[in-house]
């Protein structure tokens, strides 16, 4: 597929997805989410891609929310399929079977703090600015904001922000959770990337089997979700790399994990 919207690009593992529309602060298009969807599979399906990296063009957004032009005339069909759209996509990132970073480069409004949080981590920029402004413009969150902020941030600091449709600095963003890390614009990329490629040098199933038993154990009773990692943890022993990990510690030698 042949990208318009977005940037792809792939170094040293770490696959950088990079929204590029600066002149509409990266507005969510449906165009642009359905080049999101193709890329997040080409790095679920491509075995030398081992973390992945979103980020937006310019100096101002990641994304500044969904396309208000494009939403503004479309017909409830239309705007099912883009919610949907959006859902699936979002999804296929937060189970992607790789970790994800969200480097947030300014604006993550609405669709842009959607998209950021599907994303397993959340590194800012100072200038970075969240909220879910939705409700200024007659609606609510779409793509999952009004589940994935109180599940972050708990449910009373998701309330102040979705109903309230007000934004939260980078280093707000920080105090409560949202954000991971902050640095000064100048270094996100080279921070951000930095810890890509650690991510990228873990063993893949470990990070797999990881992810899985975060992901679904999460909503789980706890004698289940227990039961689930231990499931996960136990199946880490089927693997090379778990041999290659405990010898390299015996040996006193830095581990080479080959994915197997
Ligand atoms: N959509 C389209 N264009 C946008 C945009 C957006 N979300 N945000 C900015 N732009 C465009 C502006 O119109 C402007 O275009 P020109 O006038 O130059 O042609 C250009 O980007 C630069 O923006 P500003 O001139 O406004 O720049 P400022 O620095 O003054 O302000 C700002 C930056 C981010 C504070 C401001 O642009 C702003 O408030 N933007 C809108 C933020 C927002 O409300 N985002 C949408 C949230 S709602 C669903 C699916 C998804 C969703 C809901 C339902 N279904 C399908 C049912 C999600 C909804 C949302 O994300």
């Amino acid at each position: 597929m042949e990208y318009k919207n977005i940037l792809f690009t792939v170094e040293e593992g770490v696959a950088i997805i990079t929204f590029n529309r600066p002149k509409a602060l990266n507005a969510m298009n449906s165009e642009m989410m359905g080049e999101l969807q193709d890329a997040v599979t080409a790095c679920k399906d491509d075995d030398n891609v081992r973390a992945l990296i979103l980020t937006g063009s310019g100096e101002k957004a990641f994304i500044a929310g969904a396309d208000i032009t494009e939403m503004q005339n479309m017909e409830p069909q239309d705007a099912l399929k883009f919610m949907e759209l959006g859902h699936e996509t979002l999804r296929l990132i937060e189970t992607l079977p790789k970790p994800s970073i969200a480097a947030i480069n300014g604006f993550a409004l609405g669709g842009g703090t959607e998209t950021s949080m599907a994303c397993d981590m959340r590194f800012a920029s100072e200038n970075a600015r969240f909220g879910q402004p939705e409700i200024l413009l007659g609606l609510i969150p779409g793509w999952g904001g009004t589940q994935r902020l109180s599940r972050l941030i708990g449910m009373g600091r998701a309330k102040e922000i979705v109903l309230g449709g007000g934004q939260l600095d980078a280093q707000r963003a920080y105090e409560v959770g949202l954000v991971n890390k902050i640095y000064p614009a100048g270094q996100l990329m080279e921070e951000t990337k930095k810890f890509a490629k650690k991510l990228a040098g873990m063993p893949p199933f470990a990070i797999k089997m990881a992810k899985h038993s975060l992901n679904f154990g999460y909503d789980l009773a706890f004698d289940n979700a227990i039961r689930l990692e231990v499931e996960c943890c136990s199946q880490c022993f089927s693997t090379k790399d778990l041999k290659e990990g405990t010898t390299a510690f015996l040996e006193k030698r830095k581990a080479n994990f080959t994915g197997r």
